[in-house]
């Protein structure tokens, strides 16, 4: 059984995590130059400063994708290498890597899906308040429209924020990613507040500037898987999705409430209170601007079943159960119910913008990266993708985390979630097997899936 005509697979990958060159050509600096130099904030005193030095050897990196058979990349813009100061003047020679990155993707046949801000945010605009700065809209909305101007006449695809709950509370609050902060939650609701307002301008720009173009946001948050077929567990697992508990922002409706219904979670507005900042009299409207899909990353989810007392309850993993080498648990299903309840609740094709596995892949003896459990995660996964198109659920694509292994945050490069190994002493790049079976799955739009892989 193969996946639905036009279902478009790709694969994704982020600015700062390949491109290297970070004081190169023009680029200012962003919280992430700043912050993975800073003493203790990633593992191993690893840095973005060469990373997978895309950047001078993104042609390479182009003729791989294409082997693989990629029909579309999904590619993150830094903002400081276009604005070093991220408003104002524009740096030409970081636009010109853009528009010769997606020149080659055209000609490779690969689609270029582009996100605007996958978290290199500019350090001069943090030094100006940053996110939580009132102006901070309307800066990305200067930044959105330098980029859709210039590479608007060859990109249709755009996406305006990556994964707004871990910038905002992992850099903001937990400081554990940049630009380090340990804010209080109602300044982490004003910061939210201003990401959500600079989506809905930067959508109102891409409208203005690119014609026809399909826009949506990639967002990451709690997914429920029921424990059981009972309708009560489903029902569970739904409100354990969607519903706020706890004073955290770690669920989809918090940012796709108010980009797709124009509203706050009423029960999130009642459990934050007076915590909420002051919301003006057109903010939401701003904010809901109609979007053509729904990007969600998923890596796992929670098995929750219906308690006694009636409310969502999550079972603890038994004792062995899979992980990866994140620590993350493998759950396929929640490829299945994710992408099943935001289709339900928003009604938009789904768009799986991450979805992979981290390992601690290395060449063998032989010459080749043996990556047996990432064939068998992606297989597992995309089976209950599979499915939810089967039960209904429309499906636009799919992008696997991630084209080449990279720089994975405050875990530096200990993490390689690559479908292609890197050398980072070397840069050479060599095909995982995972690479060559994704390939096949692509060829034959997953009716491969249904065979098991030679391992
Ligand atoms: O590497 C990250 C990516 O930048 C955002 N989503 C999750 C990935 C794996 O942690």
């Amino acid at each position: 059984m193969a996946f639905p005509q036009g279902f478009v697979w790709g694969a994704a990958a982020a600015s700062y995590q390949i491109e290297g060159a970070a004081f190169e050509d023009g680029k200012g600096p962003s919280v992430w130059d700043r912050f993975s130099h800073r003493r203790g904030k990633v593992f191993s005193g690893h840095t973005g400063d060469v990373a997978c030095d895309h950047y001078h050897r993104y042609r390479e990196d182009v003729a791989l994708m294409k082997m693989i058979g990629l029909q579309a990349y999904r590619l993150s813009i830094s903002w400081p290498r276009v604005l070093p100061e991220g408003v104002g003047r524009v740096n030409a020679p970081g636009l010109d890597f853009y528009d010769r990155l997606i020149d080659e993707l055209l000609s490779a046949g690969i689609t270029p899906y582009v996100t605007l801000f996958h978290w290199d945010y500019p350090d001069a605009l943090y030094c100006r308040g940053g996110w939580l700065n009132s102006e901070s809209p309307d800066w990305f909305a200067e930044y959105t429209s330098v980029v859709t101007r210039r590479l608007g006449d060859r990109v249709r695809y755009w996406m305006t924020l990556n994964e707004p709950a871990v910038f905002v509370v992992i850099g903001h609050m937990d400081g554990r990613h940049a630009p380090g902060d340990t804010l209080a939650f109602d300044q982490i609701l004003r910061i939210s507040h201003h990401a959500l307002l600079a989506h809905g301008k930067a959508v109102q720009i891409i409208r203005a500037t690119v014609p026809d173009a399909q826009v949506g946001a990639a967002i990451v948050g709690k997914v429920g898987i029921p424990a059981s077929d009972a309708e009560a567990d489903v029902e569970a697992a739904r409100q354990y999705t969607f519903n706020f508990r706890r004073h955290d922002l770690w669920h989809h409706n918090w940012w796709s409430d108010p980009m797709l219904r124009g509203e706050y979670p009423a029960d999130a507005l009642t459990l934050f209170g007076d915590a909420m900042p002051a919301i003006g009299p057109h903010d939401m409207q701003i904010i809901h601007q109609p979007l053509d899909f729904y990007g969600m990353n998923v890596y796992n989810g929670e098995y929750v079943r219906q308690g006694a007392d009636g409310m969502p309850e999550v079972l603890p993993l038994p004792m062995g159960f899979p992980i990866t080498a994140f620590y993350w648990p493998v759950t396929p299903e929640a490829l299945y119910w994710g992408p099943r309840f935001m289709w339900e609740r928003y009604g938009l094709p789904i768009v799986i913008t991450e979805n992979g596995l981290a390992n601690t892949d290395w060449i063998s003896l032989d010459g080749k990266v043996h990556d047996p459990q990432r064939i068998d995660f992606t297989r597992r996964y995309l089976l209950q993708l599979r499915r939810a198109a089967a039960d209904g659920v429309a499906l636009h694509g799919y992008f696997h985390w991630s084209i080449m292994d990279n720089f994975e945050w405050a875990e530096g490069m200990k993490q390689r979630f690559g479908l292609v190994y890197v050398d980072y002493q070397t840069q050479q790049r060599t095909p995982k097997d995972s690479a060559y079976w994704y390939r096949d799955v692509i060829a034959s739009n997953g009716a491969t899936l249904d065979q098991p892989p030679a391992l």
